[in-house]
């Protein structure tokens, strides 16, 4: 029996041991030459940046889905993402993500070489689960309630992670039905989306309730706002408090953890792999 993967376009990635997802925003806030245009080339190195720091995946986004945001042109989108996955596709052998939910942003990403497809609206769209389905791309279903701009304002549950695990598994009953196997799914349950302080401590206690839905595990805990209210730190001053929330969801039952800090990530899920059940001792003398 193989231990956990994932099947990304034809090819296996082993999750055996977690791995880290590194975030690459290619939004106009983030590489920007000063105006409205993305700086491909800046955003290429900065990606080969974090494949050098030990990332097993880059997510490459065009669209902000933080609090608030509003929703970006698709030909926005696609203009800020495509060469980007075009030149990192050409320069490096990393397996590459495209986070987003436009369909044609999906068929574009694909044919420029992005391997599996991350959808925080979890192929919800008109569209998207069709477009998924004939990429032969991987998908990672993330769980939200609401949408990016309204999502923090009450979001209310009946049961958190029983409702959290219904959404996830409806939808993955619904990329079966369409095509997608399970070899190519994976859940997320979407912290700080649609979540306020006590859902997302509630969820990390619990998340190994979502793991057994029997799908790879992927989080994202990197610099959330979660760590304002824990620590009072601002945005970049969230390392610390990041790598404590990874080590915490690996000891959980993670497989990808996606991080902007990819060198300190991995170190972390590193030692707390090892000290899961059955985890490796490896390098201890
Ligand atoms: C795009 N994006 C922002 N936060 C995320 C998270 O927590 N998980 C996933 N899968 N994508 C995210």
């Amino acid at each position: 029996m193989p231990g956990p993967r994932l099947l990304c376009g034809g090819n296996w990635l082993d999750l055996s041991q977690p791995v880290v997802m590194g975030v690459l925003n290619v939004t106009p806030d983030s590489f920007s030459d000063g105006g409205r245009h993305v700086d491909a080339e800046a955003a290429i190195a900065r990606g080969l940046e974090l494949a050098a720091e030990g990332a097993a995946i880059i997510d490459i986004g065009g669209e902000s889905t933080r609090p608030g945001a509003e929703s970006v042109p698709v030909q926005d989108e696609l203009r800020r993402v495509i060469p980007v996955v075009r030149g990192l596709a050409r320069e490096s052998r990393v397996l590459l993500s495209v986070d987003t939910s436009q369909p044609e942003v999906m068929r574009q990403a694909v044919d420029a070489g992005a391997r599996l497809i991350n959808d925080v609206r979890a192929l919800q769209l008109p569209g998207a689960l069709q477009a998924a389905a004939a990429s032969g791309a991987a998908v990672c279903l993330m769980h939200m309630q609401g949408d990016p701009r309204t999502m923090q304002r009450r979001p209310e549950y009946a049961d958190l992670v029983t409702d959290i695990k219904a959404m996830l598994a409806a939808r993955a009953q619904a990329c079966i039905a369409a095509g997608i196997g399970r070899e190519r799914l994976c859940l997320d349950p979407g912290f700080g989306f649609g979540k306020q302080l006590a859902h997302n401590l509630e969820l990390l206690r619990r998340l190994s309730e979502v793991g057994a839905l029997g799908l790879p595990l992927v989080v994202g805990l990197s610099r959330k706002s979660l760590l304002q209210a824990l620590t009072g730190r601002g945005v970049g001053d969230r390392l610390a408090g990041s790598v404590a929330l990874a080590t915490i969801a690996v000891l959980q039952g993670a497989h990808v953890v996606r991080a902007h800090d990819v060198a300190a990530t991995l170190d972390a899920v590193r030692v707390a792999a090892a000290l899961r059940p059955g985890g490796s001792d490896a390098g201890v003398v």
